[in-house]
């Protein structure tokens, strides 16, 4: 409706354009990974995480690739019907050598373990408003009938045979590695045992005969798919390192294992003495998802982002779409690779003793407070180190004080006794700066102001496609520093509601102010689902009017009317943030030496 009033207006006053997402460039209405074909397949999109082993509780990197799609989907869904259709996949990884000796470890039968733990994942990811439309489990019937359809394809167009393989495996990893991947360390006794170079795991010596997929092949096909893709696996330097693992030898790959070793698992169809390799079994997930082996799912691939940890990457970047252009289909569109969480500067591991409980987290940090804290300094690029005072710092000093503060500043009876949204003054805030004049009461720097939050939805928008969340929150947050700079410096609290002089310069810096909140409320509902609801209602934006496709700044400075505009603010709910106690007992304290 707003859209097309403030067409039409511009048409016939001639008023300066207003600028919407957009203004900058198609790529925004477009979806981020497609090529923008045809109207029917452009608006699906569909995200996924890992499927999570069961063998162990989840933990907060868990959680953090869970929030990275969530947030990805979430924005992707705010940018209007034309993109809404989005699928979200997430689930638990349940066969192989590792849950069976996990089970048994634990003395419970796989099922049991597997319930156990998925639940567990379930109710975490439920509590974290992870707003995913699907969660599979590989030990349902339905994979079961995916995978054994995926394996007689890559059958039938010859790419499986029976060999012998002899090498190392690692159970922990659920992979075969060559021996310049294994080393030795020391053991207790002054012995010495081999693991893997690269995840430190034991591995064990295996020689068997299985079915073998023709990995080999692949390579130039591979090459070929990231060359002519070079936004397929991003960030950047993880797309330059699957190219460079693609330099050197492809061997093939074995694919099933003797069932007498692995029998928790998916029978080889018409050979029960193997079963299928896990990891075969588990990045089939992501068809069964969507229907596959119906023709359905051929609506929603390869429209597909997978969210990855970069300990994966191997097996997605490679082995994944293999296995796809073996069975004549397409590679995913996306991977998006991030890194890991480490604790006091080492890795989480349950023999360290250093995990950290998500749920623990979450009641502490409150749910929103817990996703902001690991969206805004979760960087994709690096591994990021967790420490408790980092989250209480970060949560009281940007959505408390910050964003909170500057609610808080615009909202109080004290300073907006009538709790409406006021009126902007264009002779106080002329949409020409350098203007002087006896009622100008706009600076430079309110100028400034005005245009870093009207690039921000923009800017914002490219983070995410960049796979960039953090930059994206940190982009909020100085516009949010900036704003209360606006604030402070024209001192709300010092003007008079009752001066005719004072009275409209006062209303538009808080209408300014007010409207430089209902950005940031609105971009950051993909991070804080509930925080953003709590603040957007308190400005009185209604449900309709929260969506990227609609997110018009200041209007009435651009010479067009303000929907807002004398609107009654929504109820006071109290502070947006409260601000978290600094004396609580830590979780992890901050490693000094
Ligand atoms: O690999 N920091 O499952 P998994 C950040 N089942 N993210 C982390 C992390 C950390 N410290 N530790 C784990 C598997 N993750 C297979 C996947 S998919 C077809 C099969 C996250 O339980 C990250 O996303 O070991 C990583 O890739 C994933 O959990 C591995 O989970």
């Amino acid at each position: 409706m707003l859209r097309t009033s403030v067409l039409r207006l511009v048409g016939r006053t001639g008023a300066s354009r207003l600028p919407v997402l957009e203004d900058f460039g198609p790529r925004y209405y477009s979806s981020d990974s497609l090529s923008a074909r045809d109207d029917a397949r452009d608006a699906r999109a569909y995200f996924t995480t890992p499927i999570f082993y069961v063998n162990a509780a989840p933990h907060i990197g868990h959680l953090y690739s869970a929030l990275l799609a969530d947030a990805l989907c979430r924005h992707r869904r705010l940018r209007g019907p034309k993109t809404a259709a989005t699928r979200f996949s997430t689930g638990t990884d349940e066969h192989g050598l590792k849950i069976q000796q996990a089970a048994a470890a634990a003395g419970l039968t796989p099922t049991e373990l597997c319930d156990r733990v998925s639940e567990h994942f379930q109710q975490l990811f439920q509590e974290a408003g992870i707003s995913c439309t699907d969660f599979i489990r590989t030990t349902e019937a339905r994979h079961r009938v995916a995978v054994q359809h995926f394996w007689g394809v890559l059958k039938s167009r010859g790419l499986l045979y029976k060999g012998v393989y002899e090498g190392w495996y690692c159970a922990s990893d659920e992979c075969f590695l060559p021996e310049a991947k294994v080393t030795r360390q020391p053991g207790p006794l002054g012995d010495s045992f081999p693991v893997s170079l690269e995840s430190g795991h034991p591995v064990s010596w295996t020689k068997e005969e299985n079915y073998i997929f023709r990995l080999s092949q692949f390579r130039e096909p591979l090459q070929r798919w990231l060359r002519s893709n070079p936004q397929a696996i991003t960030p950047e330097p993880f797309h330059h390192v699957v190219l460079q693992w693609l330099d050197e030898e492809l061997p093939d790959l074995s694919v099933s294992r003797r069932s007498s070793h692995l029998h928790w698992g998916i029978p080889v169809p018409g050979d029960d003495s193997q079963t299928i390799y896990v990891w075969l079994d588990a990045l089939v997930n992501y068809l069964t998802v969507i229907g596959y082996p119906n023709a359905e799912f051929k609506s929603w691939w390869p429209a597909t982002s997978h969210i990855i940890g970069k300990d994966i990457l191997k097996f997605h970047a490679i082995y994944w779409p293999a296995f796809l252009l073996g069975a004549g289909m397409s590679p995913p569109q996306r991977i998006y690779v991030h890194s890991h969480w480490t604790v006091c500067g080492q890795k989480m591991s349950k023999s360290l003793g250093n995990v950290v409980d998500p749920r623990t987290c979450l009641n502490r940090y409150t749910v929103d407070g817990f996703r902001y804290f690991l969206l805004r300094q979760g960087v994709p690029n690096w591994d990021c180190d967790y420490y408790d005072e980092k989250v209480v710092k970060l949560l009281n000093s940007e959505l408390a004080d910050a964003l909170g503060g500057l609610l808080n500043r615009c909202t109080a009876k004290r300073i907006n006794p009538s709790e409406t949204y006021p009126a902007f003054c264009t002779t106080c805030f002329p949409s020409e700066p350098g203007l002087v004049g006896p009622s100008v009461r706009a600076q430079a720097e309110d100028y400034a102001l005005v245009s870093s939050v009207a690039t921000l939805p923009k800017q914002v928008a490219d983070h995410y496609d960049n796979f960039q969340i953090y930059k994206a929150l940190e982009a909020v947050s100085s516009c949010v520093r900036q704003t209360n700079g606006f604030v402070q410096r024209h001192a709300p609290w010092k003007l008079n509601w009752e001066s005719p002089v004072d009275a409209p310069w006062l209303g538009t810096v808080l209408h300014v102010a007010l409207e430089c909140l209902r950005v940031f409320g609105t971009l950051l509902q993909p991070v804080t689902p509930s925080l953003a609801d709590k603040l957007l209602s308190r400005l009185g934006v209604s449900a309709s009017e929260r969506n990227l496709g609609e997110l018009y700044f200041l209007p009435r400075f651009y010479g067009h009317p303000c929907p807002f505009e004398g609107r009654r603010l929504g109820p006071e709910t109290g502070l947006l943030f409260p601000r978290l106690d600094q004396s609580r007992t830590w979780l992890v304290k901050a490693h000094r030496t």
